[in-house]
């Protein structure tokens, strides 16, 4: 990978610019940067390595040398996006999970921001926001791939069982080709981010539909349930023992086994 052959690539695309490195701490802290020194719409940050990569929560999110896909996008949110911004998580979710259905495997999304084959985490996404006085001026949004087998890290820092494009494949993708198609699906379905389809495509692809989780969201709070969609803003509805349905924002779901 190198900045030619990704501006080659992904000449046809109406991105902003393109920055690469072989190596950086993170792209998302480098987007951040950028997106508050004027980066235009749909810049890209990639990384052939991260040596800081993080998750939310400042989790460590792993990505070794040659073997991950890093990157950043920036948006510049048009004023009729912004009523929905909480849904780019899922507009990326769902370019992933299209991409990933182009190689021939059938991804879902463990809400909010996992990607699973096979029950197991492949792809991460991380959104972060700047702001401008009291509204958002820039999104960033990280995404980290497994594609070779390399990328997975050791079972001891994995909160989540993990796997790579590679082991399913039996071979790692073109990185440069595999980032095409997920932009060119995220661009295609970014003006569809306010409609009903897009919001049941979101819920078609969720891992865990109608099945029993457990949702840890934060210090003691603890969901357990049946999942039952997503709200207008992306939360996930979860309905609960005593038939009551609680609104998840923020949180890690498991499925619950023998529910
Ligand atoms: C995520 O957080 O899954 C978001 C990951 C986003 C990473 C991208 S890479 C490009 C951009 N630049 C950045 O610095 N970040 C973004 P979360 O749901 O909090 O999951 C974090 C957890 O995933 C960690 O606590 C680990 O247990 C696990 N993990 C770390 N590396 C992994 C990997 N390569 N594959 C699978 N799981 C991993």
């Amino acid at each position: 990978m190198n900045q030619q052959d990704l501006v080659l690539t992904l000449a046809k695309l109406p991105l902003g610019e393109i920055r690469y490195f072989n190596s950086i701490g993170s792209t998302n802290d480098e987007a951040m940067k950028w997106a508050t020194k004027g980066a235009k719409d749909l810049s890209l940050v990639v990384a052939n390595e991260q040596t800081a990569g993080r998750g939310r929560l400042d989790r460590p999110w792993f990505s070794p040398p040659s073997t991950a896909l890093a990157f950043s996008l920036i948006l510049r949110p048009h004023a009729d996006e912004t009523p929905h911004l909480s849904r780019t998580v899922g507009l990326t979710a769902l370019a992933l999970t299209d991409a990933f259905g182009k190689l021939g495997l059938a991804p879902q999304i463990k809400w909010p921001n996992d990607i699973l084959l096979n029950g197991r985490k492949v792809a991460g996404v991380l959104i972060e926001l700047t702001w401008f006085e009291d509204d958002v001026d820039g999104v960033v949004i990280g995404v980290g791939i497994n594609v070779a087998k390399g990328a997975v890290p050791s079972t001891d820092i994995l909160r989540f069982p993990a796997i790579s494009l590679e082991h399913l494949l039996g071979q790692a993708p073109d990185r440069i080709a595999l980032l095409h198609d997920i932009l060119a699906s995220f661009i295609a379905l970014r003006p569809h981010m306010h409609t009903d389809s897009f919001m049941s495509s979101w819920e078609k692809s969720l891992a865990y539909y109608g099945r029993g989780v457990r949702v840890e969201m934060g210090g003691d709070q603890v969901v357990v349930g049946k999942v039952t969609g997503l709200g207008p803003d992306g939360s996930l509805k979860v309905l609960d023992d005593n038939g009551k349905t609680v609104t998840v924002r923020f949180g890690d779901v498991r499925l619950r086994l023998f529910a």
